[in-house]
């Protein structure tokens, strides 16, 4: 019997081709295939009640593909173990093996995900500048730059009040806060992956409500800078007149 083995290119394979191959190419779902340089029929044998039936060998001409009616997912399933069995038709039949290993590549075929929001924060109006505000949490079933992702502020940030980290997604005080000006904040925080290619980018997006709790930071001022009183002599004691004044915080 000839001797059997199998390789990845049309050069006549060698007892030393039958060390595992590692299948590297570009995404599956595009239906690219191995060609296996058996000499004599191969066989595809799948690791026994694990993922039958993604891949698909031709017996006599060794092309290993990916079924017509199979979608892979590298999330689901990102590697492959393939044992490749090539078997004469002598008399014993006299058989060899080898290993293909086969790596799925991912694309951006999931947006991430917003975990904790929507939020609702309440701090002091007083609340020093860069003081912690908020952790945003987010997470992508993808990898690499599909799953690497920004954070951004893009609706709501009057006077940009506060800030977000873009890669953390920690939300700080970027400005002084004033409740008697602006009492409330509705912040839409977004975040997307891929941010080296944005055409290619998903993104989610969603609200962090931020309220501000009153401190008395005002005085309180008289409504008039000066005021004059007429007051009758001999007049019994007791006798009393109204001075109005006010507070931003509230009527006093
Ligand atoms: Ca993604
Ligand atoms: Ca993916
Ligand atoms: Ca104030
Ligand atoms: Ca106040």
């Amino acid at each position: 019997m000839e001797a059997a083995g199998a390789s990845l290119s049309s050069v006549p394979p060698t007892p030393s081709s039958l060390a595992p191959h590692h299948w590297q190419g570009a995404p599956l779902r595009f239906r690219q295939v191995l060609k296996l340089g058996a000499l004599e029929a191969p066989r595809l044998n799948s690791s026994p009640g694990r993922h039958p039936g993604e891949f698909l060998i031709s017996p006599v001409e060794g092309v290993l593909r990916v079924r017509k009616d199979v979608e892979l997912d590298r999330e689901a399933i990102a590697f492959y173990n393939l044992t490749i069995c090539a078997r004469d038709r002598g008399v014993p039949p006299l058989s060899s093996t080898m290993l293909v290993g086969i790596r799925v590549l991912d694309i951006n075929d999931n947006d991430p995900v917003l975990l904790n929001l929507p939020m609702n924060v309440t701090i002091s109006e007083n609340t020093p500048v860069s003081s912690f505000v908020a952790h945003i949490l987010a997470s992508d079933a993808d990898s690499g730059c599909n799953a690497l992702l920004t954070f951004n502020i893009t609706a709501g940030n009057r006077e940009r009040a506060f800030s977000i980290n873009a890669t953390t997604g920690i939300v700080t005080v970027n400005r002084p806060l004033d409740r008697e000006r602006i009492p409330e904040y509705r912040l839409t925080i977004s975040v997307k992956d891929n941010p080296e290619n944005p055409r290619i980018a998903r993104r989610d997006f969603d609200l962090l409500l931020i309220f501000l709790v009153d401190e008395n930071d005002n005085h309180p001022l008289f409504t008039e800078s000066t005021y004059l009183a007429e007051v009758m002599e001999n007049s019994p004691a007791g006798a009393w007149g109204i001075l109005e004044a006010s507070e931003s915080s509230g009527s006093i």
